[in-house]
């Protein structure tokens, strides 16, 4: 059947920024009439000539809307020139899934379909963000140019009559204005599921998960947290790795509201999987993953609780335990600023070099592209490596998986072997949600005036018996080495001469209100087995002081804590 676009008439939506990782909106703002479809235009056209003719990748962690915006996303791409289009099936790819099909077909980029951490369903959130021909999140410049187009649009093109099945694996062809439209609706996880299998050792992984005549099996407890990750895991840890479908793993099939948890894997979104894991001596290992299956959390038998930034510590210790580095070699290592600079320290040791970048995982990407980075990771429970160009909450565990089965170790006896050589960043993450957006940025200025002061380096602060003095107060920006593009304002950071610091920064992955962000971190070198609230009081204290939190926002306490 032969079938024709049209142009729709529309006006622009304001506040279609995308943030930290793509736009993130309640439903119900993208269900308004023509704005999913103004957002998924001013993607097309800042694509610009590659457009015609080209393949993308699209598909999401299939929560509420996701195929309704399916659906849109088909008949704009089919009026615009776009010859193919690569969907999962039912619309369902990690967001580590589209990074690795858009670099094994080498396509021009991807959409995805998800608001990744944020609640979903009807009342809450979605989320439309592009990645490009790397496989990584569109760079800023990309996304200021969808922004600018936003804001001036008139008309979109569309498909009207194309109707298009994406719930069975297959390829279809359609004639839209004489041109033809390709849809390949393809397995969710094939694809990911052959690269984990290059890149670790998955015989060997089945033997520390079914044990062996030395050993018993190693009990995980795999949470997928009723995300998308529900259908990898089932691939990997059941059907490749012989994890038990009824003891060693939960929540595993992929819902549109995520059974109205929050899709977030810490210790107080995942409190449940914490609890199960602490209640039963006999698991070995706990691990949780966000909506969109890019975060991860570990934690050890007893919920022994591994912060993700020496986590990332840990395994770039490790990285000869991963048959993947070994065939590839090791590059240079990098952690988003406010992630603790446990990692930096296994880099001197190893004599790599060392990356600090803002948050976001789009600022990786052309650090590894240009072959300087091979392992990263945020302290907001992301870690990865240029296998692709995002952050993968699944290879994280079979990282880990491969470290503990190299070294027949327990994870809290790693981690405890790696502070006793390394010494210990003790770091936390105190969240206030949903604050009133002029209150916050009444904060924010007020740390402005307080770093901009012409005394401020030397000031001391005292607070449960320790006094820190302030060695550098800044703004954070940053230069990238590859391209030189320059982003400022990434973060108030006030540093002290013990290498203890505190950083405020706004999120900018809500969908309403602001959320402040502060976190906090100090280094030991000896006492490395305290609690990381307890030696960190002293720090937080000071940090609110500073800040006057409770007086902007008259908010007493976090909402989270990692
Ligand atoms: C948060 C995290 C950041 C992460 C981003 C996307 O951003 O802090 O480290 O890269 O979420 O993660 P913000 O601006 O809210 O602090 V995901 O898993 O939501 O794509
Ligand atoms: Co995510």
């Amino acid at each position: 059947m032969s079938l024709f676009s049209t142009v729709v008439a529309t006006t622009p939506f304001e506040g279609q920024k995308p943030g930290t990782s793509g736009l993130r909106k309640k439903v119900k703002v993208f269900m308004e009439k023509n704005y999913t479809e103004n957002f998924v235009q001013c993607i097309l056209d800042a694509l610009g000539d590659k457009l015609k003719g080209s393949t993308l990748i699209v598909g999401g962690d299939g929560r509420y809307f996701s195929k309704q915006a399916i659906n849109i996303i088909i008949r704009i791409a089919a009026a615009n020139g776009v010859h193919k289009l690569i969907i999962g099936q039912r619309g369902i790819l990690s967001t580590p899934a589209v990074s690795s099909l858009i670099r094994t077909h080498k396509v021009l980029g991807g959409i995805v379909l998800t608001a990744s951490h944020n609640p979903g369903g009807i009342r809450n959130d979605f989320g439309i963000k592009f990645n490009i021909e790397n496989g990584g999140p569109a760079p800023d410049s990309f996304t200021d140019t969808v922004y600018e187009l936003t804001k001036k649009i008139t008309e979109y093109k569309f498909t009207p009559d194309l109707d298009c099945e994406f719930h069975q694996t297959g390829t279809q062809i359609f004639q839209v204005d004489g041109r033809n439209f390709v849809v390949e609706v393809i397995d969710s996880s094939d694809d990911y599921v052959a690269l984990m299998k290059e890149i670790f050792d998955f015989p060997k992984l089945r033997e520390l998960i079914r044990g062996n005549e030395k050993r018993p099996p190693f009990q995980v407890l795999i949470d997928s947290m009723n995300g998308v990750t529900g259908v990898y895991v089932t691939r990997i840890f059941v059907e490749e790795l012989g994890a038990s479908p009824d003891t060693n793993v939960r929540r595993i099939i992929p819902l549109d509201n995520f059974g109205e948890i929050h899709p977030d894997p810490n210790l107080t979104y995942a409190k449940d999987l914490v609890d199960k894991v602490k209640g039963d001596p006999t698991y070995d290992l706990g691990a949780a993953f966000d909506g969109d299956g890019d975060r991860n959390m570990i934690i050890g038998k007893n919920a022994f609780f591994v912060t993700p930034s020496d986590s990332l510590a840990v395994i770039a210790n490790n990285l000869d335990c991963i048959p993947y580095f070994k065939k590839k070699g090791v590059y240079g290592f990098a952690r988003s600023m406010p992630t603790a600079a446990a990692v930096d320290r296994v880099a001197a040791k190893l004599n790599k070099e060392m990356f600090e970048v803002p948050t976001g995982w789009k600022y990786f990407g052309n650090l590894m592209d240009a072959e300087r980075l091979s392992l990263c990771g945020e302290e907001s429970f992301g870690t990865g490596s240029d296998h692709i160009r995002e952050k993968d909450g699944i290879w994280a565990v079979l990282a880990w998986l491969s470290i503990i089965s190299h070294k027949n170790m327990s994870v809290e006896d790693i981690l405890t072997e790696h502070w006793k050589t390394y010494g210990r960043n003790y770091f936390t993450r105190y969240d206030y949600e949903e604050c009133d957006s002029n209150d916050a940025n009444d904060m924010m200025s007020h740390l402005e005036q307080i770093i901009a002061q012409p005394d401020i380096v030397g000031k001391t602060y005292s607070a449960g018996g320790k006094t820190y003095k302030v060695k550098v107060a800044d703004n954070f920006s940053y230069v990238d080495p590859i391209d030189k593009s320059v982003t400022k304002n990434q973060g108030i950071r006030i540093l002290f001469d013990d290498g203890s610091r505190i950083i405020y920064r706004l999120s900018g992955t809500g969908s309403s209100g602001a959320t402040i962000r502060a976190y906090f971190d100090s280094y030991e070198k000896d006492n490395v087995t305290s609690e990381a609230q307890v030696m960190l009081k002293p720090l937080i204290a000071v940090g609110l002081e500073i800040s006057q939190l409770k007086q902007f926002t008259g908010r007493d306490e976090p909402t989270v804590i990692t």
